[in-house]
């Protein structure tokens, strides 16, 4: 089975260290005024009613949601309580902790190599960095060993084609695209060719859609469908694509989208430019779907897996 860096030997592993912290800092720098407001709830003297009150809004203001903060202030309180704490710089570290338990149901990763090919199916809203994000995981895909074949299943536009067509020439792999064609039909030829040219790996771009503009969201069931005919076990993978600066919104996505087309996993991006990032709390309490990877820019290498300690360090810090 192909995991992400399957291939890599452990020197290259251990060279890839300061590419993820480059990363890392580059999620910290995306999300540091969220960190300034929990920095000053917890620069008080004390623990009280006040501290909790900033530190609910501080939640509620980095698009955490109701549900997501009620949970993680009573968890919070209990883990204070147990450890007797009383210095406030001391309940930043139980938050972290409270924060990681919360999240770390999401850390998941996408499994490629258990069927040929994997068929992923990639969804979202206008603009969420969906043709950019298959564009990082076809790199990422191939560097692990595996070969993609890429389906331009945005139909809408013209120009949409052309954009996978670049990364496509960037990561030197094919394309199945059609001129003027219809999504769901690209989307069988797609997996009918990769079957046949034995490809590990189908990915499907869709053009973007709002969940209230219901025609189109029927128009992503049957494209679903006509891949399941084209190859009875697919889609394996059913990703959405949010747009990490979309705040609570992002969350309505998920459900939307997962109640009309059942999802598999999740791709947030964006999250190194003004990115709230509380959502993925809201996300995690309310409708835990896995986030397979983060995105925190516009290259090609931008592309990274989600983890709950990270992510929480550089959401609290
Ligand atoms: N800073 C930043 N920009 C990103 C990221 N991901 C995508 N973008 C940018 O967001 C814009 C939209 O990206 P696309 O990949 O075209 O989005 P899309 O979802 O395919 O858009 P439609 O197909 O039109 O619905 C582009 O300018 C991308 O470069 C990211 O992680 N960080
Ligand atoms: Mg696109």
């Amino acid at each position: 089975m192909f995991s992400f860096f399957r291939k890599k030997s452990p020197s290259e592993a251990v060279s890839t260290a300061p590419e993820r912290s480059g990363w890392l800092s580059k999620l910290q720098a995306g999300l540091r005024k969220t960190g300034r407001n929990f920095t000053t709830v917890f620069s008080g003297t004390r623990i009280d009613d006040d501290l909790y009150e900033a530190l609910e809004e501080a939640l509620l203001m980095a698009d955490a949601g109701v549900a997501a903060t009620t949970h993680l202030l009573d968890d919070l309180k209990q883990r204070v309580k147990a450890h007797k704490t009383t210095e406030p710089a001391a309940v930043k570290g139980l938050l972290i902790e409270a924060m990681v338990d919360l999240l770390q149901p999401l850390q998941g990763s996408l499994r490629i190599g258990e069927q040929q090919p994997t068929v992923i199916m990639v969804a979202g809203v206008n603009g969420a960095g969906k043709t950019t994000s298959i564009g990082k995981l076809t790199r990422h895909l191939a560097s692990g060993g595996a070969s993609v074949l890429l389906a331009a299943a945005d139909t809408f536009r013209a120009a949409a084609r052309e954009q996978l067509g670049v990364w496509a020439d960037r990561n030197t792999v094919d394309i199945v695209s059609q001129d003027g064609g219809d999504p769901a039909s690209v989307s069988f030829d797609a997996v009918t060719a990769g079957k046949a040219r034995g490809r590990d790996v189908v990915l499907i771009d869709t053009a973007g859609r709002l969940p209230t503009q219901a025609h189109l969201m029927e128009e992503l069931r049957k494209i679903k469908r006509v891949i399941t005919k084209a190859d009875g076990s697919a889609p394996h993978e059913v990703l959405l694509v949010i747009d990490g600066n979309t705040g609570q919104n992002a969350l309505a996505q998920v459900k939307a989208f997962d109640d009309a087309i059942g999802l598999t996993g999740l791709i947030v991006t964006k999250l190194d430019g003004t990115a709230k990032g509380g959502v993925i709390c809201a996300i995690a309490r309310e409708r835990p779907i896995p986030i397979y990877f983060i995105g925190v820019g516009e290259q090609v290498d931008d592309l990274e897996t989600f983890n709950a300690l990270e992510f929480a360090q550089a959401l609290l810090n």
